[in-house]
């Protein structure tokens, strides 16, 4: 049995973390079957993703304590290894992915969100990195991610405090972009995804290298980084249809990630 299912639904997919038993949290088996998952979501076809969790009660509550529990600096270092991978795998993939946290994300699940490009939540959602009251740093990217989110002081309270926080504010200081009821979350998650999927592929990847890749380099390099990938959605089919339909006046685009 799989602790992560994947859904394709056309133009879009759904990953969902499915260990309910223990709030979705994250030991090594969860991690193998996320890289399994990844390997699943077919990246011609599928042009947006959505990372979710099972139940009403958590995305995920974390890394599993029990499991990290026992472990020894060298292993400890090989597990923050193991899920750092596929954190930055989820970041750098070629589509969009969209958070959608319906409940706890805590620890490696608030760092599980933070790799995906942007966050949307229930409002019955919790953030919080409560590594430091276990006696560890956060170790799945949260120190390096969680200030280039929500600014060096927010995410310095954040960590150095251990405290949770609920949605109104994960929305006010800039955590996650949009919080609904939980009843609506997965469709609000859905029509986003298919309205990044109704545009140029291509175009939207683009976006997704220039603004991740520009974000380390200084201005005058990031602008060249914007000019190179500008440049090579030129005589792309889906350049000449997007253009072709504004001046034909029609709404339909016929874009094929061409
Ligand atoms: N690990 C293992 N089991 C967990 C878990 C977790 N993170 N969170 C919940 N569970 C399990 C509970 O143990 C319980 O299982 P049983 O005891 O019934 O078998 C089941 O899920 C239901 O949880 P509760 O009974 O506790 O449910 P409540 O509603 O009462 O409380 C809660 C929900 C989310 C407030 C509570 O479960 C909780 O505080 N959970 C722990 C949250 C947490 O501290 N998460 C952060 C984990 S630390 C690194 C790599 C990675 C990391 C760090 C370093 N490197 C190696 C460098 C990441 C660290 C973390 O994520």
């Amino acid at each position: 049995m799989s602790f992560v299912t994947y859904e394709c639904k056309g133009a879009y997919g759904i990953i969902t973390m499915n260990r309910p038993e223990a709030l979705n949290a994250l030991d090594s088996s969860v991690l193998d079957d996320l890289s399994s998952a990844l390997d699943e979501v077919d990246l011609d076809t599928v042009r947006c993703l959505i990372i979710t969790g099972a139940g009403e009660k958590s995305f995920v509550a974390g890394a599993d304590i029990k499991e990290m529990a026992g472990l020894s600096k060298a292993e400890g270092a090989a597990f923050g290894k193991k899920g750092n991978d596929i954190f930055r795998r989820i970041e750098t993939l070629p589509i969009p992915v969209i958070a959608a946290v319906n409940g706890f994300a805590l620890g490696g699940g608030c760092e599980l969100s933070m790799s995906c490009d942007f966050r949307i939540c229930s409002d019955n959602a919790v953030f919080g990195q409560p590594e430091v009251g276990l006696g560890i740093t956060p170790g799945f990217g949260g120190t390096q991610r969680l200030a280039r989110l929500i600014g060096m002081g927010y995410a310095k309270q954040m960590i150095y405090t251990a405290r949770n926080i609920k949605a109104d504010e994960a929305l006010r200081i800039g955590l996650v972009n949009q919080v609904v009821p939980q009843a609506d979350l997965m469709a609000t998650a859905e029509k986003l995804a298919a309205g990044i999927a109704k545009n140029a592929p291509i175009a939207v990847r683009q976006c997704k290298k220039a603004i991740n890749e520009g974000l380390d380099l200084d201005m005058d390099k990031a602008i060249e980084l914007e000019e190179t990938l500008f440049g090579e959605c030129f005589e792309t089919h889906d350049q000449v249809e997007g253009m072709t339909a504004f001046m034909e006046k029609r709404k339909e685009k016929n874009f094929t990630n061409n």
